[in-house]
């Protein structure tokens, strides 16, 4: 080991990658995403929007002259920005891989390939994710016919990236802990020059440790990058991830690119720790760093937006499970609160500070609506809503525990029947928009369930 030293060791790629399903971001938003990659410090953006046709379903035709025009416009800015334009192509739906159609449909991806790289772009990848066919020898052949053709080309071709169809570790790995045969064959026959990135140990699942990357590496035999799904929501799109990246890894990596949300203004608290935590991996630390980026970005609304954003950090289901705790305040609080109900000795002084977390929120609900720009605004008026919505929720619930325990039954009535009017409203938006499940969410269940030690309330009035 050479000496210890406190210099930041940025990762050498790092970046966006607009890489998730749903509508894509639009022109201006790119433009503007490419200014804040550069403000923020990440060198890399990669175009590989789901759900533009000629980036998966329709991969074979050229782009029309009028968005090949447009793309023309996003490589200058990025050129401008001093970012690398990865541009990606997904062929995986129905490229062959094999006899003459592989040779037609190489042809198809070069002019593909080439038609940017007349626009000036010199980095491109090659993505395999979400497909069927689980054809290791033959993506990997494909990858390295393009690969070696473009390099043969082009002395000035710049990073070649992919994404295998077994893209996080549970996915590569048996339960022997060996490879299973697509990833063995894919890592096998793959051109090492060619980057090879992952979500970790599963699609969404947070942290990444060292041990965990270093064991992914292991099995792939090689130095893999990071495609790290947060703030993307597009498996869960009535929550936005407004919160930092989760602890990743300290030790060095070749690339890192975080996927966003469709909404761009707002995927941009998460984007900023993450490009924190690039620049200088080994002193990350996501609570810190989310506070600057939401102070820097909120300017007098910051407190508030905190507070909000606070409530719609962390995403889970099934297979995901990504993102720091909601609201970890209000939960400490609550949990202080419920520790000595109803009649412990700090009581009085944790359900006062419970009354007082409640308040902040519903005040920083409102006045949000009052002074966040528009444009942030168009991108979570429903969540804020819901927002208010939960806190004046909170607020009837706690009120309702003091009532409980002051045994106040005509008010306890009249508290549960609002509490209950409350509840449904919340449960009918929570399609659209969910926050705070933990927190507030559980907080409400609690209060409403809630018995005072002697049980049922007696009517002392
Ligand atoms: F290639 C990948 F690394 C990757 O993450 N692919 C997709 C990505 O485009 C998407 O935005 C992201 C989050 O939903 O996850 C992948 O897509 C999935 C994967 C699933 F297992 C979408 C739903 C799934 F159930």
């Amino acid at each position: 080991m050479p000496f210890e030293t406190a210099e930041a060791a940025p990762i050498p790629l790092r970046g966006i990658i607009e890489g998730f399903y749903g509508t894509p971001w639009q022109m201006q938003e790119r433009l503007d995403i490419l200014s804040f990659a550069h403000k923020s410090g990440y060198n890399a953006y990669i175009y590989a929007p789901k759900d533009d046709p000629y980036h998966r379903e329709k991969w074979r035709e050229p782009y029309p002259a009028d968005k090949l025009a447009e793309l023309g416009q996003l490589v200058k800015q990025a050129k401008k920005e001093n970012v690398h334009f990865i541009f990606a192509v997904s062929p995986g739906l129905d490229v062959s891989l094999h006899g003459y159609k592989s040779l037609q449909d190489e042809e198809k991806m070069l002019i593909k390939l080439e038609s940017l790289y007349s626009l000036g772009v010199r980095d491109f990848a090659i993505f395999f994710d979400d497909i069927k066919d689980k054809d290791g020898a033959g993506q990997a052949a494909f990858l390295n016919h393009i690969y070696a053709r473009m390099k043969l080309r082009h002395g000035d071709l710049g990073n070649f990236l992919t994404v295998p169809t077994e893209y996080f570790y549970e996915d590569m790995v048996t339960a022997e802990g060996t490879r299973k045969s697509y990833t063995d064959a894919f890592a096998k026959n793959l051109n090492p020059h060619i980057l090879v990135l992952y979500t970790g140990e599963g699609v969404a699942k947070a942290p990444l440790t060292d041990a965990e990357l270093e064991k992914a590496d292991k099995l792939y035999g090689r130095a893999l990058g990071v495609w790290w799904n947060y703030p993307v929501t597009d498996y869960m799109e009535n929550k936005l991830a407004l919160g930092p990246m989760d602890e990743l890894p300290k030790k060095g990596l070749p690339a890192v690119f975080f996927n966003p949300m469709k909404y761009e203004a707002l995927s941009r608290i998460a984007l900023a720790t993450g490009a924190d935590y690039a620049k200088d991996p080994a002193h990350y630390s996501p609570e810190k760093s989310w506070q600057q980026a939401v102070c820097k970005q909120y300017g007098p609304a910051a407190q508030d937006m905190l507070l909000f954003a606070a409530n719609s950090r962390h995403l889970e289901n099934d297979w995901a499970n990504i993102g720091l705790p909601d609201d970890p305040d209000f939960q400490q609080k609550a949990a202080k609160m419920w520790q000595s109900w109803p009649n412990g000795r700090t009581f009085a002084e944790d359900y006062q500070a419970v009354a007082e977390a409640v308040k902040m929120r519903q005040r920083s609900a409102v006045k949000l609506q009052q002074n966040l720009p528009p444009a942030v605004l168009d991108e979570c008026r429903p969540q804020l809503l819901q927002y208010g919505r939960l806190a004046d929720a909170s607020e009837t619930a706690r009120l309702l525990l003091s009532a409980k325990k002051q045994g106040k039954a005509v008010q306890v009535r009249s508290l549960q029947q609002k509490l209950a009017y409350e509840k449904k409203v919340i449960e009918q938006h929570k399609k659209e928009a969910t926050l705070s499940e933990q927190a507030m969410g559980a907080f409400i269940q609690r209060a409403e369930a809630a018995e005072t030690a002697a049980g049922s309330v007696h009517d002392a009035e």
